[in-house]
């Protein structure tokens, strides 16, 4: 049986989605799109399931579409857009849709789509030993998979424009240092990291983590006064769930709350 492009591990109460083409650096096929998309529906449905891991075989993270996929095409032209639609933009819909955190693990390079799906999670942590490269422009592309999106907001147009039209890589230390990613760590200790902090958010309050993710998500594009009327809903929300119940009294009998029962 050929190796799955996914590897999927259900731990005690988080999941680790592993890409699995190490030989290509862990880069997209439609196989390993559809594996995913599986995978992480599979995240989001199962309760069990409090965070998410995604990290990288081998010695790379995801270098983004499998080029070789790409060539001998003769007069053959691709349409690049419809792969969008049909693959990319589901998958970075599907991690900034998905009611519980995602961590990103950055095993190693991270480039082209790899880069920006990386930066669709929420919380990125990257081995020392990792780069980051908006390759687009090597190969006459754009950046994709929201990268235009996510770079300007993260590091302004100078620093977004200097990575897009360059493609020079980015060291993981540096992006820390500009604030494109939670942090930076020694390789050895990167699956460590990133599981102790899927613990943590597994034994955390999922449906707040979830309600503050969108809230993040929609200060975007609103402007404060609608961004102050969906905190007043989004806390009212929250000011009625169990777990808050169980955050007060646990502070208040000091003590650990348990989130995990509710
Ligand atoms: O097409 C659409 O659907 C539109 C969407 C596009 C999204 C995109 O992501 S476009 C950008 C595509 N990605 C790239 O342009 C990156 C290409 N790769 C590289 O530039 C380099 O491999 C890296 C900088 C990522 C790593 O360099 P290095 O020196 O560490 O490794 P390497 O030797 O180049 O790669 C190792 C192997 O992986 C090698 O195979 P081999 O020679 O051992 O048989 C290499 O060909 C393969 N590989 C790496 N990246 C890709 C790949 N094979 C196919 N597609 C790749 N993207």
């Amino acid at each position: 049986m050929p190796a799955p492009t996914v590897i999927h591990d259900r731990r005690d109460g988080y999941h680790v989605l592993t890409l699995n083409r190490p030989d290509r650096l862990n880069a997209f096929n439609d196989e390993l799109h559809a594996a995913l998309r599986e995978a992480l529906a599979s995240c989001a449905a199962e309760d069990e399931c409090r965070a998410v891991v995604l990290t990288g075989a081998g010695r790379g993270f995801c270098a983004g579409q499998d080029l070789s996929n790409r060539v001998n095409m003769g007069d053959e032209r691709p349409d690049l857009g419809a792969t969008l639609e049909a693959n990319y933009n589901p998958l970075v819909r599907a991690i900034r849709a998905l009611p519980k955190p995602v961590i990103c693990a950055v095993n190693g390079v991270a480039a082209g789509a790899g880069a920006n799906i990386a930066l669709a999670c929420d919380i990125v942590i990257a081995a020392k030993s990792a780069k980051f490269i908006q390759a687009f422009s090597k190969i006459g592309l754009v950046p994709d998979s929201g990268g235009t999106w996510f770079l300007p907001r993260l590091l302004g147009e100078a620093r977004a424009k200097g990575l897009a039209l360059t493609a020079q890589p980015l060291s993981a230390d540096d992006a820390e240092r500009w604030g494109l990613i939670w942090k930076v760590v020694d390789d050895a200790d990167l699956m460590a990291e990133a599981e102790a902090q899927a613990r943590a958010f597994a034994d955390g309050p999922t449906a707040a983590y979830a309600l503050t993710k969108q809230a993040i998500h929609a200060a975007g594009t609103n402007t404060l006064d609608q961004q102050l009327d969906l905190e007043r809903d989004y806390q009212r929300q929250a000011g009625f769930s169990d777990d808050y119940k169980e955050g007060v009294a646990a502070f208040m009998e000091k003590r650990k709350p348990d989130y995990r029962k509710r």
